[in-house]
């Protein structure tokens, strides 16, 4: 039996897996590794958002009281005696479901990267990420059994958490809401998510439950889940019609500009050099790369030729980040800088931030171009 079956199939906890002899999560672990920070890693300004510190990643999981969380309401208080989830619309058999039918049903899990689509999309927000197991029952079994109508084309995840929108001067009251098309809805990877990492999903996180829709940016990930509703239009509000929408200048080959908005959607190929440490004079540059399926990730010094890296083999989940390094060897003293870029297994490779492709984007969501970083070798 493989050792990753083995820790599996034998349930250790996460605590039990990083006491444990077999601490395959747990990285840099080499006895005597010194961080050297990037010189750029931007002060996030105080929060309780939990935002990575890229300076301090050091496990595969991204363990719960360190995991990121962005609410655009605010966090409702939701009471789980009265709370149901119901399932409506244009489906043949309504549903209400109490937290108890939620979790009799089949019991699904994912190790899923999720991360905000404005993650690095200016420059003190880069800790928006975060990679986490998240179980729970898949969504499509549910959305069969209500039974969704032939005219059907539209899931709305409606959140408890409540907002005050204004439009044309118009003032609503509208809770949290994200849609996707029923195909969509219907992936089996999509799960009512009731834990993360082996504990109850903490409330920040969107407790009692939430969706998770793997390979999605985490703005489809509605937590706080009150109703799903299937409808017969498209459905436009602010957070798939205005907020959440990239604008981006595409020229054809003619020279025509075609402007296009489009709702965040799909998670994109990216990665980043996330440190740097060293074992008495020996260099390593530590990374991650996810969103799309990673073939590899290559690194370059100084702006010198790629460097193919060393992906670790171990953490092979389809929608998890890859943690990567590339030993550095006799690093000059002073400054350098180091860019990875991720290529996946279509081979489609991380474009360069001054690539037409991002510098054609006027807005901060969906950042994926490669990042250039600093660090100074003393
Ligand atoms: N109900 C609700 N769901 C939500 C949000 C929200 O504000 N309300 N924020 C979304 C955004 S923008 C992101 S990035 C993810 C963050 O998930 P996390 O808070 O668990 O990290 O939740 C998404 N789901
Ligand atoms: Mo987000």
């Amino acid at each position: 039996m493989e050792r990753r079956d083995f820790l599996r199939r034998s349930g250790l906890t996460l605590t039990g897996l990083l006491l444990s002899p077999w601490a395959v999560y747990a990285f840099p672990s080499r006895e005597g590794e010194v961080l050297i920070p990037f010189a750029d890693q931007p002060p996030e300004p105080p929060s309780e958002r939990g935002l990575l510190d890229w300076n301090e990643l050091d496990s595969f999981i991204t363990p719960n009281d360190k995991f990121f969380n962005v609410s655009h309401y605010g966090k409702p208080e939701v009471d789980l005696e009265t709370w149901r989830l119901e399932v409506s619309g244009l489906v043949e058999n309504p549903l209400m479901l109490t937290i108890e039918d939620i979790k009799a049903r089949p019991r699904q899990d994912v190790t899923f990267t999720l991360e905000c689509s404005g993650n690095h999309g200016f420059p003190t927000f880069t800790g928006g990420i975060g990679n986490a197991k998240w179980s729970g029952t898949p969504l499509a079994p549910i959305l069969k059994e209500a039974g969704i109508q032939e005219n059907g084309i539209e899931v709305i995840f409606f959140g408890h958490d409540v907002g005050e929108e204004e439009r044309r001067d118009v003032k609503m009251r509208q809770n949290f809401a994200r849609s996707m098309s029923v195909e969509d809805a219907l992936e089996d990877t999509n799960l009512l998510c009731y834990e993360m990492n082996g504990e109850p999903l903490p409330h920040p996180n969107g407790a009692p439950l939430r969706l998770i829709a793997p390979g999605w940016y985490g703005i489809a990930c509605v937590k706080w889940l009150k109703r799903i509703e299937i409808r017969d239009t498209r459905f436009m509000g602010r957070f798939m019609g205005r907020d959440y929408v990239t604008m981006r200048e595409e020229k054809r080959p003619d020279g025509e500009s075609v402007w296009m908005e489009t709702s965040v959607g799909r998670t994109q190929l990216k990665s980043l050099a996330a440190k740097v440490t060293r074992i008495d004079d020996k260099y390593r540059i530590y990374g991650a790369a996810w969103g799309a399926p990673i073939a590899t990730v290559e690194v370059s010094i100084d702006g010198g030729t790629w460097q193919k890296v060393t992906i670790d083999p171990e953490e092979d989940a389809e929608f998890a980040w890859k943690i990567w390094h590339l030993d550095w060897s006799n690093p000059s003293r002073g400054e350098h800088t180091v860019v990875s870029r991720a290529i996946d297994t279509n081979g489609n490779i991380q474009p360069a931030a001054d690539s037409d492709y991002i510098t054609g984007k006027y807005t901060y969501w969906e950042s994926h171009g490669q990042v250039v970083r600093r660090v100074n070798i003393e």
